[in-house]
């Protein structure tokens, strides 16, 4: 765990540096090697790495728009992931789904930029699972500001009513945008919403990934066992913008330094010290974790931009087919 989550917050530090190349002095979104938005993850790898600790390659998670560090637990491809969010051909979209629209059929992981969008599909996952006879779950991940979406709550309902292999993962990072929590919902504790489906509902107060560990493990064997789904809801922070290029001139200076001082990785590092581990284990550990992401982002910098005629591709309708004429029905002017 502690190796994920140190992977995602450097890969989160060293994205931060690439995407603002080019982008300077006036802020323009389209230059640079990452053209677009992009969400950075910094201050939530705890719950990432805590949950998908126990999940295998088979098992289905749905992240947000903001995935990075989810991928990482997930075990996607961090050479093709980075290739994509760079926007280049051999991306796991071919570059044409960007940082937040990564899937990766492989470790069946998927994200989108339409928040709680991915409770549904985990939903459905979960089903087919259930249909098919395995014993595979699926993990919906949604942020706190997404929990009043009606697809997530109907979701909960599905997968309560057919008793689903799911677990649904709120990540309370206080704020939606520039939205506080508290202007949003009158329900401080969103694991609270559990209740109403009659299912477990967890919450953690403070982004432990051991704590996070243990719960998610309760959730995730409950559904593998066929006893249903479960939601669990915790606490992460924000380290940075809401996106790339945001100045948070809404955002109390004392709430940036705050989560900024809460920092889940060097709690494990500290947890991790006082059971043993030297920091000889802890340093090699890091620097394994730089070198991978250093690789990636070198190896997807190297590769070739989609051609403009790629854009053709992989879509619904080939291109001439929306303009041809619908054929006349037989028999008859009317
Ligand atoms: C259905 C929908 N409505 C609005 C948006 C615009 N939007 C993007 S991120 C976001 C806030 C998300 O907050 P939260 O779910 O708490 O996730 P966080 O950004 O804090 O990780 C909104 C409203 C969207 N992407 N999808
Ligand atoms: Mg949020």
């Amino acid at each position: 765990m502690y190796e994920e989550m140190v992977t995602a917050r450097h890969y989160e530090e060293r994205l931060q540096e690439e995407y603002l190349e080019g982008k300077q002095p006036a802020f323009d979104i389209s230059a640079g090697p990452i053209p677009g938005e992009l969400h950075l993850a910094a201050g939530h790898e705890a719950v990432a790495a805590g949950v998908c600790a126990h999940l295998r390659d088979d098992d289905v998670v749905t992240a947000t728009h903001r995935p990075h560090h989810v991928a990482i637990a997930k075990g996607v491809d961090l050479k093709r992931m980075t290739a994509e969010i760079f926007g280049r051909r051999t991306g796991l979209c071919k570059g044409k789904g960007g940082h937040m629209h990564l899937f990766d059929p492989e470790v069946n992981f998927a994200c989108s930029g339409i928040i709680a969008e991915g409770s549904p599909p985990a939903v459905g996952a979960a089903l087919a699972a259930k249909k098919r006879n395995t014993d595979g779950v699926a993990v919906s991940f949604i942020g706190e500001g997404a929990i009043d979406q009606g697809g997530f709550l109907e979701s909960l309902n599905l997968a309560a009513v057919h008793d689903l292999p799911v677990v649904f993962v709120i990540e309370d990072n206080d704020w939606a945008i520039s939205m506080p929590k508290e202007r949003v919902t009158d329900v401080a504790d969103g694991s609270q919403r559990a209740a109403g489906f009659d299912m477990p509902g967890v919450r953690i107060d403070y982004d432990d990934a051991v704590a996070v560990h243990e719960a998610a493990e309760e959730a995730i064997m409950r559904a593998r066992a066929g006893n249903g789904p479960s939601l669990l809801e915790v606490q992460v922070h924000r380290r940075m913008g809401h996106f790339m290029g945001d100045a948070e001139a809404y955002r109390p200076e004392e709430d940036v330094e705050r989560h900024q001082r809460l920092d889940s990785v060097e709690r494990l590092a500290d947890d991790l010290r006082s059971t043993g581990a030297s920091d000889d284990e802890l340093e090699e550990i890091e620097e394994r974790a730089r070198e991978r992401v250093e690789e990636a982002i070198a190896w997807a910098k190297e590769q070739p931009e989609p051609d403009p005629e790629e854009a053709y591709e992989d879509v619904f309708v080939e291109r001439g087919e929306r303009h041809q004429e619908p054929a006349a029905p037989a028999g008859g002017e009317d």
